[in-house]
């Protein structure tokens, strides 16, 4: 690839953010308060659209309903376009309520299965006030225990409930179906893995595409095997970038695993599936229990960008005629000539390109931002959990 073909590339980059990462957050011993949290969904909007201020890749917001809940979804969308940003993927949550010990829309109740499903359906509606693409579902519907639910009956009304899902999305809005081996069920998860969710994706047809979290899968799972297999079905529609060290952390994407993030980019950029109209949709999904909040989403979305920029520039002729020559020590250097860059000098002059600060970090920490929103909102929010 040509330095301006990168450059163009990575100027044209789309990373979207969760409303969810400016709230307090915690692990369930005990949620942090930090001050200047967002107290309303308008709150964490306005969070967001600094971190596209000062990063200039990053102008669309996710929502999670109920935890955003606002009369007025169109109204809110003109609010996020006055501070420059949009609303993005619309995220269904179907855990938060008592009625769903057993299950949501697995529960064999069917009076619970049909709540679930309504609030699911709600979520379309959403959508359509929006003006959102993507529905993300994520279950945390399981089992604790075995012989504790009958295991297909539960897939059996799963596959109703994303159906009748699908049956309500409109030409342009896809569903995108989420997977987590594990917690909150501990013994078997409903829609644990990639390949569980894969199937349910072809049998539901095109709109149904799967979403990889990275923090959702065993220690030493390949997830750039996850990202090209999907690729290549057509089948991959979004990330939730995160980073884990031990179970689904939440922590910035990049921070623990960078080289793995570099992986799983190398597969994006050699599919062609970094464009934004690609069709595959990079979000984080992350929470910053102990570090303020809106640099840790810039510092995230550059960690994106960085992992980004090593994938744009692996010689991708040389590496092809070494594995073709069968030059296993040849092509792994490639790889890693590429990895091994370093690309924030490069990144600096992008941001200088778009008018922007070429060091967000700095800038923003500069820009009084923080000490604004801490003197200004008192009561910030917890972002969800618990809540
Ligand atoms: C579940 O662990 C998950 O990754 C899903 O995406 C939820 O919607 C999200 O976390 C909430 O942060
Ligand atoms: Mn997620
Ligand atoms: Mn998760």
């Amino acid at each position: 690839m040509t330095e301006i073909a990168v450059r163009d590339a990575l100027r044209a980059q789309r990373i979207e953010v969760p409303s969810w990462a400016y709230g307090n957050s915690g692990t369930r011993f005990k949620v942090f308060s930090q001050p200047g949290v967002p107290r309303t969904p308008q709150e964490k909007i306005a969070d967001a659209a600094q971190v596209h201020a000062f990063t200039g890749v990053a102008p669309i917001v996710s929502l999670h309903i109920p935890w955003d809940r606002v009369d007025d979804f169109a109204k809110l969308g003109s609010y996020a376009a006055e501070q420059g940003v949009r609303i993005g993927t619309i995220n269904a949550n179907v855990f938060q309520d008592d009625d769903y010990r057993l299950g949501s829309v697995t529960n064999p109740d069917p009076r619970i299965r049909r709540k679930a499903l309504g609030h699911l359906l709600e979520c379309v509606d959403i959508m359509d006030a929006t003006g959102s693409a993507d529905l993300k579902l994520w279950f945390s519907d399981g089992t604790n225990y075995p012989g504790q639910d009958d295991i297909r009956a539960r897939q059996d009304r799963l596959a109703e409930a994303l159906s009748a899902t699908y049956d309500r999305l409109g030409d342009d809005q896809r569903m995108l179906l989420e997977y987590k081996f594990f917690e909150p069920a501990f013994y078997m998860t409903d829609v644990p893995d990639w390949g569980t969710a894969y199937a349910h994706c072809v049998r539901l047809g095109e709109k149904a595409q799967v979403v990889i979290d990275t923090g959702h899968h065993a220690p030493g799972t390949n997830i750039e095997f996850i990202v090209a297999f999907l690729l290549r079905e057509g089948k991959l529609g979004a990330f939730d970038f995160n980073s884990r060290f031990y179970a689904d952390d939440d922590l910035m994407v990049g921070a623990a695993d960078p080289f793995q993030l570099f992986r799983i980019m190398h597969e994006i950029v050699r599919a062609g599936a970094l464009r934004p109209d690609s069709g595959v949709n990079f979000m984080l999904d992350q929470c910053h229990n102990i570090e303020p909040k809106i640099p840790a989403q810039i510092r995230s979305v550059m960690n994106v960008q960085e992992a980004t920029a090593k994938a744009l520039l692996v010689d991708a002729e040389a590496l092809a005629a070494a594995q073709a020559a069968g030059d296993v020590l040849g092509a792994n250097g490639v790889l890693m000539d590429a990895y091994d860059t370093d690309v924030r000098p490069l990144l600096r002059e992008v941001r200088a390109d778009l008018g922007l600060d070429p060091e967000p970090m700095a800038a923003y920490a500069r820009s009084g931002y923080a000490q604004r929103i801490a003197a200004e909102r008192v009561g910030g929010q917890q972002a969800g959990w618990g809540a």
